[in-house]
């Protein structure tokens, strides 16, 4: 606890003014509901003003939402900030000199999982910006996804690099992790608990004392920055290893021929004291910007650890190994649909294949890493003609994304569902047949969408994934 850094921050008083850099998925809803607390004077976003995404600080500045898809309250949040003149957004970072408090809400993708190397060039350039016009009793946080030790690490060592201040004694540094998910991100920062570490007592204070007027239903669980860094790298590898395991146990359902969906049943059913059951639902693969990269910064930071790791020594890391799991599902999905096409005498080569949902999530337009694309790869490489459609996406890079079904579906041998849009769960084996043309046409079903039964008594072969009830049905 440093009494220099009490008295700084007592003779600064509360925070007033705040700022947000970064304006994507978390910056923009973060820095909207902080510009709606009373107590908060102003928020300035800062974005830079660069040729990609420069074209939202005019729009922002509008009260206009650059972010894609549905995401109820965000247009009417930033209308209503804007026109009280709580919010701005500018490019100009020497603003940020009038702060209380910046939050750093930048992508930290990971350049290459193998060799546990993330890719923290972003960041870095956003830390050097605070460092340069930090200026003493501010609070620095840190809401990206982290390697952990990242805070009281790189980044400490560089914002005292940049500002000749130290942290801890001139300045308060914190991580508060974002939990947000697309389609709720207002909702998510309002009612999920929020986690806040410090580098110390005061920082963790200070953090505390900019993010409590946010939560409705939330409420804060402070902590030590490396342990919210944890705690975030970590309920994400939990998610990720939760699917896994049924992923797995959908691989081993189909090689028993039993239905996946029966024993998941089961398996849920099994309740009471103490007892629960999070099991989840298998599928196609696991996309985002989340789950696919967070495992490895929790795998860097355990090398980056205070001590060497006790570990069975011939045993790989269970985290590590559910990656690969769901890693694997496209690859089902593309050996589901050889082997379907092999029950009919016929190979991949010139198949027409239908891909429908390409969104990593479904009824979202969030297409960061999704698990339909080294599926949509493969079908190339073997030699087929691959058409995708999705209803929410609109564009992305080098394919051509079709909102119109029935073009994608003509004359399509093969139809694969890699995402559960709504839409798809209306969709009737004689509609899909009239519109491929085919006598014997194949479905592949990655979300459980469809029901087996009716699109096997339509003639269709029929594979899904967790079907071995079903995935060796007699043909028509
Ligand atoms: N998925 C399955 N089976 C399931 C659940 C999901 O195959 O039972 C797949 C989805 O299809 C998708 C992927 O996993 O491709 C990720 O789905 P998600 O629902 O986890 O969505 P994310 O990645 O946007 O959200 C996660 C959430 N993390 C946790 O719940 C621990 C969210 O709360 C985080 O805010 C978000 O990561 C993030 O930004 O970190």
């Amino acid at each position: 606890m440093s009494d220099k850094l009490i008295k700084i921050l007592k003779q600064k008083g509360p925070i007033k003014k705040v700022g947000v850099i970064g304006m994507g998925y978390v910056g923009i809803p973060a820095a909207a509901l902080f510009a709606d607390v009373p107590g908060f004077d102003h928020v300035l976003g800062f974005q830079r003003a660069s040729s990609s995404s420069g074209y939202k600080i005019d729009m922002l500045n509008r009260g206009e939402s650059p972010l894609k898809g549905e995401e109820p309250g965000i247009e009417e949040l930033l209308q209503k900030v804007v026109k009280a003149g709580k919010f701005t957004c500018t490019s100009d970072f020497s603003r940020i000199s009038e702060l209380d408090a910046i939050t750093l809400a930048i992508q930290t993708p990971f350049e290459d999982p193998k060799s546990l190397l993330p890719d923290f060039t972003a960041l870095i350039e956003g830390i050097e910006n605070v460092g340069r016009h930090l200026k003493k009793g501010m609070l620095v946080v840190l809401e990206s996804t982290i390697t952990p030790g990242t805070t009281i690490g790189m980044a400490k060592d560089i914002l005292e690099k940049e500002s000749g201040l130290i942290a801890g004694e001139d300045f308060a540094l914190a991580h508060a992790p974002e939990r947000v998910m697309v389609g709720r991100l207002l909702q998510n920062i309002r009612e999920h608990d929020r986690i806040v570490g410090g580098i110390d007592d005061v920082s963790t204070e200070r953090a505390v004392e900019l993010y409590t007027p946010v939560l409705t239903k939330g409420k804060v669980i402070p902590m030590t920055a490396t342990a919210a860094e944890v705690t975030k790298t970590a309920e994400n590898t939990f998610r990720d290893l939760q699917i896994a395991a049924v992923n797995q146990l959908a691989l081993y359902c189909e090689a028993m021929g039993i239905n996946v969906y029966d024993v998941r049943a089961g398996i849920a059913s099994l309740k009471g004291e103490g007892i629960t059951r999070a099991i989840l639902y298998p599928g196609a693969g696991v996309g985002g910007h989340c789950l696919t990269k967070d495992t490895y910064h929790l795998e860097r930071g355990v090398t980056l650890g205070i001590e060497p790791l006790d570990y069975p020594e011939d045993a790989e890391s269970i985290y590590v190994l559910a990656r690969k799991v769901n890693d694997f599902m496209p690859k089902h999905m593309f050996n589901l649909t050889v082997k379907a096409l092999e029950r009919i005498g016929k190979d991949l080569k010139g198949i027409k294949i239908a891909m429908l949902g390409w969104a990593f999530l479904n009824d979202s337009d969030d297409a960061r890493n999704p698990p339909s694309e080294p599926y949509r790869d493969m079908a190339l490489q073997a030699g087929c003609e691959v058409s995708v459609h999705d209803p929410h996406v609109v564009h992305y890079p080098g394919i051509d994304i079709h909102a119109n079904i029935d073009g994608v579906l003509a004359e399509a041998d093969v139809v694969v569902i890699f995402t559960g849009h709504k839409q798809y769960f209306g969709l009737t084996p004689e509609l899909i047949k009239q519109k491929m043309g085919k006598e014997q046409p194949v479905m592949i079903d990655g979300r459980n969408v469809v029901d087996p039964d009716s699109f096997i008594n339509a003639g269709f072969i029929y594979k899904g994934i967790g079907r071995g009830d079903k995935n060796n049905h007699p043909l028509k």
